[in-house]
């Protein structure tokens, strides 16, 4: 288990958000869905209580699902979904493949969204604005996250981190699907995001991450592509949100091809780092740190 906090520390009364908790009292270890010492349910707070399954945490869980042509993949996928989900949100880049009519035979509840514009992460952004739950998960389609390990990352949550990200690299993670050259190039990035940002992220660019929804604002998704957990990473880290990290084990997609280039993607990576460094947006996102609610002192 690997705890990557930020470095501004952790004030519990700051969390606190219209006379509710934000997140519960954060504590040093994060189990996997074992004993959660607090919890936010409702407008409660609970306080200790024995977390078995998602259903004993009582905040609603709605899980992200980017797919482009995904169709042979979804049966996997859902098959490792845990019960009890509030929500299961599939927004698909319009896929030439049958992943709609898949979704929805073995999925009925699902809810589909049809992105709007290109991309990865103009998909996440759609799929968040869906979001009712508490908390949401964002995974992918092509069977290389398991859904098994959602109740890790919600128990994260209900121990205090605003947002968790899974890592490859974190004591017990590991992956069977990356490569030499984007683990590298991944390793890199990740150095140079937390040489800038005091952060001490393991995996800057997996797609495997929770959060409580009401962190959305401090994210403010508004780009296209892989790139997108890059961002999401960089400006939590701005808005000083506490942040764990969880392993995870990535294996290799099931059947089809990854639709990320290590070069092309890599370049846009190294350029969304950059121009969160300077952009007009992320000096407004800094100056919202004062309107919004602060959720660290
Ligand atoms: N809606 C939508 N989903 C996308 C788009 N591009 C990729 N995805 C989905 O995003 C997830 C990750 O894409 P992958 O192509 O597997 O890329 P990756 O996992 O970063 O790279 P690999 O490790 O090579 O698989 C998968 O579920 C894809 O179906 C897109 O433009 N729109
Ligand atoms: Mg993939």
């Amino acid at each position: 288990m690997s705890t990557a906090r930020l470095s501004n520390g952790h004030d519990p009364d700051a969390l606190r958000r219209d006379g509710a908790p934000l997140v519960p009292t954060p504590s040093a270890d994060v189990p996997a869905l074992v004993a959660a010492p607090a919890f936010h349910h409702g407008n409660g707070f609970h306080g200790h209580r024995a977390v078995r399954t998602l259903a004993d945490t009582g905040v609603r869980v709605s899980v992200v699902i980017p797919t482009l042509n995904e169709e042979h993949n979804l049966p996997h996928v859902f098959a490792r979904l845990p019960p009890a989900l509030h929500q299961l949100i599939i927004v698909d880049g319009h896929s030439t493949d049958r992943t709609v009519a898949v979704a929805q035979r073995l999925r009925p509840d699902a809810r589909i969204v049809m992105q709007t514009g290109r991309g990865k992460g103009n998909a996440l952004a759609a799929g968040f604005a869906a979001c009712t739950g508490d908390i949401v998960v964002t995974l992918d389609a092509d069977g290389s996250t398991d859904a098994a390990e959602i109740p890790r990352f919600v128990a994260a949550l209900c121990n205090g981190a605003d947002f968790v990200k899974g890592s490859r690299f974190a004591q017990g993670g590991a992956s069977s699907d990356i490569t030499r050259i984007r683990k590298l190039g991944n390793r890199v990035l990740s150095a140079t995001v937390n040489g800038l940002y005091g952060t001490s992220y393991t995996d800057l660019c997996y797609g495997y991450n929770a959060f409580w929804t009401r962190c959305l604002p401090y994210m403010h998704v508004d780009c296209d592509g892989f790139e997108v957990e890059t961002l999401i990473n960089v400006r939590i880290a701005k808005a000083g949100l506490v942040v764990h990290e969880v392993p995870s084990y990535e294996h290799n997609r099931i059947h089809g091809a990854s639709n990320l280039s290590a070069v092309r993607d890599g370049g846009r990576v190294l350029r969304t780092i950059a121009r969160e460094r300077v952009s007009a947006v992320s000096r407004q996102l800094w100056r919202s740190r004062l309107r919004l609610p602060r959720l660290v002192p």
